[in-house]
């Protein structure tokens, strides 16, 4: 079993290294971090690889402090490589090349659209998220999960679930919760530092996306844009997509919610379906990624630009 081969090699290695997507998620962070506890306290070497630091709002998990963006490369010494939450090559958080290397690349994921570039690969599509995985993991490798790894693994359910709202959540995800909370966890506490957490600019800047959104003639796909401008407006520099867009879905009506995102190097789309609508696939045909239901992409075009070629697409989804 995939599950048996990877827990031979973590075990037989010296230096594990372990990387995740860019712009890296809960649940990145969290299966990263559970993983990282979790095999430390049976004593062995491994690190994170990561270009970026850890966000603010997840510096309370543990060990957080070691992604710190510092390490970008995979070291020559290293004995294999843990690949979470990442779909493919191009979108790891960190400078790889798969040809020629000595070291073994486990690929952990549960995106449909995983290209399977490991030498081993454990794409669960059914997990809610990668967090599941590791837990199966660990508790397979007979590792104690104690309340520090338990809030590590609970975060990467709760941002991937949306708080065990998503489609994706299932009776494992909820199991593997409950056990979580029988460590002794402090759950309400996550879900505090995770969620109520804004600084008062970012809630104005919210009130500015709500007061420019709007819905198509039917009503049925919801329009927001974060402009550099607003952004200034509130004196901030990054707000997170997730949450603007969330905001839209709220609308009885609406099915779909678009987020287009002013950035230096083009338009950030985030896509949100409700019910039914796969906006991967739409996310897909302008060189996108992610799940059934959130999906981005990018666009190097004006907002505008951008704002009527995917207000047409996804008009094509609702008929
Ligand atoms: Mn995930």
């Amino acid at each position: 079993m995939t599950i048996d081969r990877i827990i031979n090699i973590l075990m037989k290695s010296n230096k594990i290294f372990v990387t995740f997507h860019q712009s890296p998620d809960g649940d990145s962070l969290g299966s990263s971090l559970a993983l990282i506890n979790g095999l430390r306290s049976i004593n062995k070497n491994i690190f994170i690889v990561s270009k970026e630091a850890i966000p603010e709002n997840f510096s309370f998990l543990s060990l957080s402090n070691e992604i710190d963006g510092n390490l970008k490369e995979i070291p020559s010494n290293a004995d294999c490589l843990v690949t979470l939450d990442c779909g493919n090559v191009e979108r790891l958080n960190c400078d790889v090349k798969l040809d020629n290397r000595n070291f073994i690349v486990i690929n952990i994921d549960h995106h449909l659209s995983n290209d399977y570039y490991g030498d081993i690969n454990y794409v669960d599509t059914k997990a809610a998220s990668v967090g599941e995985i590791i837990y199966r993991i660990l508790t397979e490798m007979k590792i104690d999960i104690d309340t520090k790894i338990a809030e590590c693994i609970y975060t990467s359910i709760l941002t991937d679930t949306g708080s065990f709202r998503h489609s994706n959540t299932t009776y494992n995800t909820h199991l593997i919760a409950g056990e979580l909370i029988n460590t002794g966890l402090d759950f309400s506490s996550v879900h505090r530092k995770i969620f109520d957490n804004k600084k008062i600019e970012i809630i104005k800047l919210q009130g500015l996306v709500i007061d420019s959104l709007y819905t198509n003639d039917s009503k049925d796909i919801c329009i927001m844009k974060l402009t550099e401008d607003m952004l200034s407006k509130v004196g901030v520099k990054e707000c997170d997509s997730a949450d603007l867009i969330s905001i839209g879905l709220k609308i009885v009506s609406v099915e779909i919610a678009i987020l287009l995102k002013e950035t230096e190097d083009g338009v950030k789309v985030s896509l949100r379906s409700k019910n039914y609508v796969d906006v991967r696939k739409v996310a897909e045909k302008f060189g996108g990624g992610g799940h059934i239901r959130a999906a981005g992409l990018k666009l190097d075009a004006p907002i505008e630009e951008v704002e009527k070629i995917l207000l047409k697409e996804l008009e094509k989804e609702l008929i």
